[in-house]
């Protein structure tokens, strides 16, 4: 396909001007402001609420509570899983009140809105509110909440486990391991992290009493998604509620669902007649916003003696949080598994996942969605499996790999990988990183007293899905030849205005200048997915492209008629319309000014699933002394099939390889296990990754066109973490290897790595790992 890739991207002017609209800029006339009270222990029965101080402050409004919630009708907010668990048990779906109802199960759980004149009177009044508990014991470990005499918490939840998952063979895996020359073991701490977009929630809310119609601006991935989950809340039709958002500083799964505080401001807004405001603070970030990852991973792997894979077995316990999140359970255990063998061929596997829910914030998706999972226990476990087979890490891989001749492949639980071509991958990652000239590097940073680690991954993940059957697209040309493009992926970072615009322009041939991209206008309502699952490309690019070839088609009549020609002489390529066999021709950009709106197209169809992979080869070299690490070599080899735009598409593997970074390095969400507070709650305490962490970053591109969109793209955006964050922890404990420590769980923060090499030199060479039984 012809593609016109501009210099930067077409919304990096507006960004870089501060001419974009984030949730926060929005104001709406005569709008109040809110603040909400939050649960300040992690679980408790609610004895009193007592609002009366706060409600005869001047200025404001009023303040609404559970009870509240409840005589308004307002449903819980949803959750949902399409399988079945072990024994064909449905998924436990306790309810999850807007404000917290009889009971608070964890720190910055919504408790009461506060509505007032301006937002710092609603701070204010907020604190006058005066909620006495009668505190009940918590638990914030998943494994601990399972375990017999833990505190429950809910009645109908027992033992805590909302739902019991299983997939795979699990009589012919025992029967791989029961014929194993060598079995290999490990659990691993796949930590928690708070997602942390740039800008905080924030949303205005706003009912029209007339028409008895809700309208909602806020941080949002999509505005489908949450139009539907939030209509369910408020006990509404769909087509009551509208969406409306521009600009999302950032989303990485934390933006796709609706949350409490946006239907208890749409419900204030409501009773007190008023528009209401609430923007977020970071602290509330911290203990509100949906979180990720805190899975506890228990893997092992058999083999013969040549160190061919006979067999993968896998025991995960997720941390749910208090509440089941509308995609949390279906984030922990359908996501996790859609590539349960990796790019290994291998039928023998059985994975089983228990849900936990704790006295912690509640999970869903964060940047990978359950895939970086899965890719942790794999490429984890194959390092793992190669130092104790002593076989080179490269070389175990290559020889368990799925064939490049056996696609379409489909592992043992269902999904069917398209294409792919992992050996390749391989090769070229390994030239690149120097793979033979390793220990040249390994002795020359010991010489500088540094210890040197080199890590390899081999991931494979699952774009495209989508939860909604269909993406719709419309194509709107103007008068003077502008041309906006309409669909409901919503753009937060990942380039969508640029990319969406080059794709129907190379159709089209009109300069992408005059392109404009609208996702979040309450006045158009499409149907399809949100920006998730690094879909937006394939699936809502996709239907882009083939949109722009029907408004293509839909012109060649009007342009027979302009070059007086039968419609059947008229052929049309690059943009441009032509009287076959002679040099008559018309530029479609002529046409769509001549007859605007005439050649407008609105199309739907969606295109699947398609499996991005690669290669990824790390080297950190570690202080002893102090524990400093530092990435001192990066390979990235990717097939992300045909790319689009290779400058939005290396900053995607760049953000999703240090955000892989983050979480190897310092990120780590902490609960006290005695008082369920969260200890992590600011920047202060909780170590954001910062550009400088990854060094010597090379990417490379080894493309393996799919056949699942006429694009022939796999996604990039969520890429860079499966891929990484195994790679980096390979390295980290080959490195570590050298001071005799054994196992090591993320992060990698200096003062564990120096903590973990004195326990090894005292002796106890697995002081900073979970317990491996
Ligand atoms: N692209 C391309 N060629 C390809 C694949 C993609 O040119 N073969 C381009 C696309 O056109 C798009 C970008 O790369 O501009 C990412 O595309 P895609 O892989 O389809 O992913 P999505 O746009 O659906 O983004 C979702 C993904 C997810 S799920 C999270 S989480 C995430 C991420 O993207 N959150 C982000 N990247 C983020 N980047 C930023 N800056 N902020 C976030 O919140």
């Amino acid at each position: 396909m012809q593609s016109f890739a501009p210099k930067g991207r077409l919304e990096d002017e507006r960004m870089l001007t501060g001419r974009g609209r984030y949730v926060s800029d929005w104001n709406l006339p005569g709008q109040a402001c809110a603040s909400f009270v939050r649960a300040d222990r992690p679980h408790a029965e609610i004895v009193s609420i007592d609002a009366s101080a706060a409600v005869a402050l001047p200025g404001v409004l009023g303040v609404l509570t559970g009870a509240d919630v409840a005589a308004a009708g307002l449903q819980s907010l949803p959750s949902a899983l399409p399988v079945k668990g072990r024994g064909g048990a449905e998924l436990l779906k306790p309810p999850r009140p807007a404000l917290a109802q009889k009971k608070v199960r964890f720190v910055g759980e919504p408790v009461a809105i506060v509505v007032a004149e301006s937002a710092s009177l609603a701070q204010d009044a907020a604190e006058l509110v005066a909620v006495s508990y009668r505190d009940l014991p918590a638990v914030a470990d998943a494994r601990e909440a399972l375990q017999a005499g833990a505190p429950q918490l809910f009645e109908g939840v027992p033992a805590n486990c909302p739902f019991d998952f299983e997939v795979g063979d699990e009589a012919r895996t025992r029967e791989a391991f029961a014929a194993a020359a060598r079995t290999v073991r490990i659990v691993l701490d796949n930590t928690r992290l708070v997602g942390n977009p740039m800008e905080p929630r924030a949303c205005v809310a706003s009912h029209d009493a007339g028409k008895d119609e809700y309208t909602l601006y806020a941080c949002t991935q999509g505005v489908n998604i949450l139009r539907g989950q939030t209509a369910g809340v408020l006990g509404v039709p769909p087509e009551r509620v509208r969406i409306g958002a521009e600009e999302v500083g950032g989303g990485f799964g934390v933006r796709f669902n609706t949350y409490p505080e946006y239907c208890a401001s749409l419900l204030a807004a409501k009773r007190f007649g008023r528009p209401v405001k609430w923007v977020g603070t970071r602290s509330e970030v911290f203990l509100a916003d949906e979180q990720g990852r805190d899975v506890v991973q228990r893997c092992e792997a058999a083999f013969d003696a040549s160190g061919r894979l006979l067999g993968l077995r896998f025991d995960f316990t997720a941390n749910l949080g208090a509440y089941l999140c509308p995609t949390g359970p279906f984030v922990n255990t359908v996501a996790v598994v859609n590539c349960l063998s990796g790019v290994y061929d291998v039928q023998a596997v059985h994975a089983r996942i228990r849900l936990a829910v704790t006295n912690t914030a509640p999970m869903a998706a964060y940047r990978g969605a359950g895939r970086p999972i899965m890719s942790y226990a794999l490429e984890r476990l194959m390092d793992q499996a190669a130092h104790e087979l002593k076989l080179d890490p490269a070389d175990l891989r290559r020889k368990n790999f799925i064939a490049k001749t056996k696609f379409p492949y489909k592992i043992v639980n269902g999904p069917v990988y398209d294409c792919g071509d992992f050996g390749g991958c391989l090769d070229q990652a390994l030239a690149a990183a120097d793979w033979r000239g390793f220990e040249a590097r390994r002795a020359e940073s010991a010489r500088r007293g540094k210890l040197r680690g080199r890590g390899l991954s081999t991931y494979i993940e699952a774009t495209g899905a989508g939860f909604l059957p269909a993406d719709q697209v419309e194509i709107r040309f103007g008068a003077g030849g502008e041309v906006t493009l309409w669909g409901t992926s919503h753009n937060h970072g990942q380039g969508h205005e640029t990319t969406y615009a080059q794709i129907v322009s190379a159709v089209l041939g009109i300069p992408m200048e005059r392109f404009r991209l609208k996702t979040g206008d309450p006045a158009t309502i499409l149907a399809g997915n949100p920006t998730g699952g690094s879909r937006s490309l394939l699936g809502v690019g996709g239907v882009l492209h083939v949109a722009a070839k029907e408004a293509a088609e839909k012109g060649k009549a009007l342009a027979a008629e302009e070059l007086e020609a039968a419609v059947a002489d008229i052929e049309f390529a690059d943009g441009t319309y032509r009287i076959k066999g002679t040099d008559r021709s018309l530029s479609f950009d002529a046409l769509s000014r001549k007859f605007h709106r005439k050649l407008d197209v609105r199309f739907e169809t969606k295109f699947g699933a398609t499996y991005p992979n690669g290669c990824h080869v790390a080297e950190v070299e570690i202080e002893p002394e102090t524990g400093a690490a530092e990435i001192v070599s990066y390979v990235a080899c990717d097939d992300a099939g045909n790319i689009i735009n290779h400058q939005i598409v290396e900053g995607q593997m760049q953000g999703g390889v240090t955000q892989g970074a983050g979480q190897a390095f310092g990120e780590l969400a902490v609960y006290d296990r005695e008082t369920g507070q969260l200890l992590t709650g600011s920047f202060m305490d909780y170590a954001m990754p910062r550009a400088v962490l990854v060094n010597g970053f090379r990417l490379l591109h080894h493309p393996v066109p799919t056949a699942t969109n006429p694009l022939g793209a796999k996604g990039v955006g969520e890429a860079g973490v499966s891929g990484s964050l195994p790679a980096l922890m390979n390295a980290v404990l080959d490195a570590l290897r050298r001071a005799g420590v054994t196992h090591f769980d993320m992060p990698a923060s200096p003062a564990r790595l120096w903590q973990a090499i004195k326990a090894a030199e005292s002796g106890n060479a697995r002081a900073l790992a979970l317990p491996q039984n």
